[in-house]
């Protein structure tokens, strides 16, 4: 490390750790061997006392009589902080000009240097406050915005998902200790009793692993949300749709065709998932630029989308718009789909049924298959509509599995590891010499360890890791 580096690191840190903006308070934290001497030249003169809070009154470091505002402070002692430094903690009033000039005091000290995204989380670290697996999770906890996604990542951060792998770890080195013996024995020799029950044990350890990364598959589906796009033709419903089930008026209703080009995205969670509405243009056969742009985007998102809604006017049935919105929905092989037969107050009962038919056949004809269960006929300008609506959708988000009191894993890092073990145990056989075939157990159970960031040195994180924190955390 050269001296420039060496300097860089050890100099003491400094940051806002509450959003920048007027608020009640705003904390301003300090880490390093340097904090209390920063608090110092803001005038304070007292004791510092671990874990009090004070209230005291900051001057400029220039001018030790200009008052930059009353603070109550709170002193971690090394290595009883988050970073495992010396951590001083200002609360200050949630004022942008006193935060600037706080910040500012605090800029001009030479001994201070301000943090880096994530800096204060590195430094906890480095100092073995947080393992690997706490920074990832504490990386999604913070930026978790559903419930699910909270309690997933609280889950990680309490240590489950730490236990879950080392405990398959252990199994492993069990199972490796228990072929180890055997390493000299020529062939014929070896006890194929003996052997086949560890081979057993390693089979059932692979198939934990490979059914636990299946099920984090989801996981990007819990961050970024299910999509969920509404297609159909033109005037079936589609704005008034969006607007009902986000309770909210995000797209424009009018019984002119062709109104919605744009693709109108809004978003709410069900089951505590993030889930993001799309109302699409409708699907016609038209000459108009702009409403063709927009039945592009409309065939985009579609294709992109977990769940498809497709709408239909019940009362207006028409066989070419009905196919073209067929054909959009069917580009996306794994989507699930809903249909809304829709405007069902227009029309009689008699004639409910018979249009319902004439739509199940059109969609026979093309080879559109759908659970009939999933086809909903309502008017979605009534009430109730909502609840018929909403209660399919609960079904089939709840198919995605994704619970939140499961240990799913988050971090790409860790799934590359597990895909990795999983990839070394496939390789082991007692087909080759067993001494060879054991080493790929043996990185088996090193990946295992690298899962839970045991054997991660610091040269190894990316700073990117760290970089996805805010400034201050
Ligand atoms: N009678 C009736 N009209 C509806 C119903 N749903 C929507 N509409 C009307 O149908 C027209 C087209 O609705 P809109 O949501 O803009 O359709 P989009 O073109 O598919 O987005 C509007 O005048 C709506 O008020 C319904 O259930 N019954
Ligand atoms: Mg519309």
């Amino acid at each position: 490390m050269s001296y420039r580096e060496n300097n860089f690191v050890e100099k003491t840190i400094f940051a806002l750790s509450t959003p920048l903006g007027k608020s009640g308070i705003a904390v301003i934290r300090i880490s390093g061997a340097h904090a209390k001497e920063a608090v110092r030249n803001l005038g304070y003169t007292k004791r510092f006392v671990a874990r009090y809070a004070t209230l005291i009154e900051l001057f400029t470091f220039s001018n030790p009589k200009k008052h930059i505002d009353s603070a109550i402070i709170i002193y971690f002692e090394a290595p009883n902080s988050f970073t495992g430094e010396d951590v001083i903690e200002l609360q200050v009033h949630g004022s942008i000009a006193v935060i600037k000039e706080l910040l500012d005091e605090l800029g001009q000290m030479d001994f201070l240097r301000p943090a880096e995204a994530g800096e204060f989380t590195k430094q906890a670290f480095i100092n073995g406050k947080l393992d690997m697996i706490r920074v990832e999770a504490l990386s999604e906890l913070i930026h978790a915005e559903t419930k699910v996604q909270k309690n997933i990542a609280l889950r990680q951060f309490s240590g489950q998902l730490e236990n879950l792998y080392e405990k398959w770890r252990l199994l492993l080195i069990d199972i490796i200790s228990s072929l180890e013996p055997f390493i000299d024995f020529p062939d014929e020799y070896i006890p194929t009793d003996e052997v086949q029950k560890s081979i057993t044990k390693l089979f059932d350890l692979k198939h934990s692993i490979k059914k636990h990364v299946e099920r984090s598959r989801n996981v990007e589906l819990i961050r970024h949300g299910i999509n969920i796009v509404i297609v159909g033709p033109p005037n079936a419903g589609k704005s008034t749709l969006i607007n009902l089930l986000t309770h909210n008026d995000v797209s424009i209703v009018s019984d002119t065709p062709g109104t919605t080009r744009d693709v109108v995205h809004a978003q709410r969670e069900i089951n505590g998932i993030k889930v993001n509405f799309s109302d699409t243009a409708g699907l016609r056969k038209t000459t108009d630029i702009i409403e063709n742009d927009g039945i592009h985007r409309t065939k985009l998102v579609s294709q992109k989308a977990e769940i498809i809604i497709l709408i239909f006017d019940i009362n207006n049935i028409c066989v070419d718009k009905i196919h073209d919105t067929i054909l959009t929905a069917k580009t996306n092989t794994h989507a699930r789909s809903i249909i809304i037969l829709n405007k069902s107050d227009l029309l009689d009962t008699i004639s409910l049924k018979k249009n319902t038919y004439r739509i199940i056949e059109i969609l026979k004809q093309i080879n559109y298959s759908i659970d009939t269960n999933h086809i909903i006929v309502t008017s979605i300008k009534e009430i109730g509509s909502f609840d018929k609506i909403m209660i399919k959708l609960r079904e089939i988000i709840a198919h995605y599995g994704i619970s939140e009191n499961e240990d799913l894993i988050t971090s790409l890092r860790q799934i590359i590891s597990l895909k990795n073990a999983i990839k070394y145990m496939d390789e082991f056989t007692m087909e080759t010499s067993l001494d060879l075939s054991i080493q790929n157990l043996r990185y088996a159970a090193y990946e295992l360890e690298y899962v839970s960031g045991k054997n991660i040195t610091i040269e190894e994180i990316t700073d990117q890791l760290f970089r996805k924190f805010c400034i201050g955390k």
